[in-house]
Formats: structure tokens, sequence, C-alpha cells
């Protein structure tokens, strides 16, 4: 039997830019989710992914000319599955 992870959704206590943070997620290197976010939001991502063993999913926020940050890894283990809804609190601060 295979395993899928949802991604439901974002909040953002603090942008890690001075306005509005561009932010997208790397879910084992692929690209998806990019979202807009302001201080105080949440935004819906919604994004099914199979997951076999676990998956690495690195929380980036664009910038240009700069290089994007990125500000934490999370690691979703399959084995975490039956267990509902999770909260994950990302603290990093990539800022440069
Ligand atoms: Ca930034
Ligand atoms: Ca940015």
């Amino acid at each position: 039997m295979s395993t899928v992870v949802r991604l439901i959704k974002l909040s953002c206590e603090q942008t890690e830019d001075e306005a509005t943070d561009e932010i997208y997620i790397n879910w084992n290197g692929e690209r998806l989710a990019e979202r807009e976010i302001n201080t105080g939001e949440t935004v819906i991502i919604e994004e099914y992914r199979p997951i076999a063993g676990e998956a690495l999913v690195d929380l980036q926020e664009y910038d240009w000319p700069d290089d994007d940050d990125f500000l934490e890894r999370i690691i979703i283990q399959e084995s975490e599955a039956d267990q509902g809804e999770k909260y994950q609190t990302i603290n990093g601060d990539g800022a440069s």
C-alpha cells in the first residue's frame, strides 16, 4: 500500500523579507506551491505527494537578485502515516 502526504496550508507569523515573502516548497527537490504570504496570513497549499521512506521538505523564500533564502527543512517519515494532521513550526531565518 502506498502512502500519500497531504500538504495542507502554511501560516506566517513573521515574514523574512521586509514586506511580502514569495515562498515555495521543495519536495525532494521538486519545486511546488509558489505562494505570496504576509505576516499573519495563512495560504492554502493543497498538494499531494506519494512518500516512500521519508521526504525532504524545504521551505524556500524567493529573492532576486540575491539567492533565495533557505528557511528550514523538515523531514516527513512514511511511518508517521495515520497520525492525522500534524503541525510543524519553522523558525528558520535564512535572511541574507
Ligand atoms: Ca528574502
Ligand atoms: Ca523574497
